[in-house]
């Protein structure tokens, strides 16, 4: 059993930290970690041997001592030369919030993909610190400048890790390509996808499960398990069909957190990519959370990261059955919903038709010779009114949705 200290460190550029410190707790319980007390300091700036000051890792021992944890967990990814200072001082085992993030994420993973991703995030992640499990080893270290057995043995673990790293690449690619060329398929039937993202726990397996039940006669739902940490991992797909028979896919993926570990952004992107191929996104968020404009924020990051750009958002506030009132929209494209009682979840659809369908665009344009596949990808994906073969080209008219405007917009005569 793991008995913890928290510890986080305020530089005071986050008027958020105390939240992001009951977050940590709250990772830590999905680790089955027990919090048996939360220490903060506020400093400028990290201390270069410690993270935190001396004073402070004094306080730590003391606590740790007085109330027998075996285990300290910091609330940002501290560098290997941190930790194994910490652990040196401390004399117990020091972990940091990625560490939690990884074990949830890795205790989650259920698809090959996705325990693959984790591995591979965390073998990244404990290349440059395995160090640490050998630093007692290391001292054996024999005067004459020749390699002790600690380091010896350290080589060979770093080789074998970064063999593994590298075989993990390799696995993950061959599904990445199977996952790219099922993306083509379904471009090429034009069906468009719109993909659910947010923070973790805002809702969005259970709306997905809320706009399958408004729209599907026999009970499809899918399982998932609910209210914990990163409940999604793998991407879930469904096909919905309107009452005016219109259809789209709907996508459910991973949830974000503040500090996602840099190494999981990495090892997620083929998962990712759903969200940045997208042809909608349905941004969701617990409007019951007080910290949700920067869940937003933080949300918007990773976004940026994972290369998503110029996707219509819909921004779902989500969870409104627990608010007292229901705020005046703050934002354009959003609505306020309830994915427990399917308040505003027909609206949130005619939304999405709307965004899909209806904001199609008519225009003339020339495509050269040159750019013959052009022409042939427009007929699969847009409404051709017309078409005139001329000296500098293919001269059509044709009526297109906005995402196809932006990606042709250069041929417009
Ligand atoms: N009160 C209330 N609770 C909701 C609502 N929607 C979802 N929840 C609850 O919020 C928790 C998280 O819901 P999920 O649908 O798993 O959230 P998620 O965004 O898919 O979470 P991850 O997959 O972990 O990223 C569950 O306990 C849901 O029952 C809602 O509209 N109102
Ligand atoms: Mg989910």
């Amino acid at each position: 059993m793991e008995e913890a200290i928290l510890v986080g460190l305020d530089l005071g550029n986050d008027d958020t930290f105390e939240e992001s410190m009951s977050e940590l707790a709250n990772l830590a319980s999905a680790c089955d970690v027990t919090v048996l007390h939360i220490m903060t300091q506020k400093r400028d700036e990290p201390n270069i041997k410690y993270y935190v000051g001396e004073g402070k890792v004094r306080e730590i021992k003391d606590a740790a001592t007085a109330l027998d944890a075996n285990l300290v967990i910091f609330n940002d990814e501290l560098s290997p030369s941190h930790i194994r200072n910490l652990e040196q001082a401390l004399d117990v085992k020091v972990i940091d919030r990625t560490v939690l993030i990884l074990d949830i994420f890795a205790k989650r993973a259920k698809t090959k993909e996705a325990m693959l991703q984790v591995e591979l995030a965390q073998a990244k992640y404990f290349l440059p610190r395995i160090v640490g499990a050998y630093k007692y080893l290391s001292r054996q270290k024999s005067g004459t400048g020749s390699k002790g057995p600690g380091e010896q043995q350290l080589e060979l673990d770093r080789r074998l890790l970064r063999d593994r790293i590298s075989k993990l690449k390799k696995e993950l690619d061959q599904i990445v390509k199977v996952r790219r060329t099922q993306r083509v398929k379904r471009k090429k039937n034009d069906i468009f996808t719109v993909a659910l993202t947010g923070y973790t726990n805002a809702g969005k397996s259970s709306l997905m499960n809320a706009i399958i039940d408004t729209t599907s006669t026999h009970n499809d739902h899918y399982a998932f398990n609910k209210n914990m940490l990163f409940a999604t991992l793998e991407t879930k797909t469904r096909k919905i069909q309107l009452n005016n028979n219109r259809t789209f896919l709907l996508t459910d993926t991973v949830g974000f957190i503040d500090r996602l570990p840099h190494h999981l952004v990495e090892a997620f992107k083929s998962t990712l990519e759903e969200i940045a191929e997208a042809s909608l996104i349905l941004h969701v968020i617990d409007v019951s959370n007080p910290n949700h404009e920067k869940q937003i924020h933080t949300v918007e990051e990773v976004l940026k990261e994972i290369g998503v750009m110029n996707i219509p958002i819909i921004y779902v506030y989500n969870k409104t059955d627990l608010l007292e009132d229901i705020p005046v929209t703050s934002r354009n494209h959003s609505v306020y919903v309830s994915a427990l009682n399917n308040y505003h979840v027909p609206r949130l659809l005619g939304m999405i038709d709307d965004q899909l369908y209806q904001t199609m665009v008519k225009t003339n344009m020339l495509i050269p010779f040159t750019d013959g596949e052009v022409y042939s990808e427009l007929k699969d994906s847009s409404n051709i009114l017309s078409t005139k073969y001329t000296d500098s080209g293919i001269d059509i008219q044709v009526e297109l949705n906005e995402e196809h405007y932006n990606r042709y917009k250069k041929y417009i005569k």
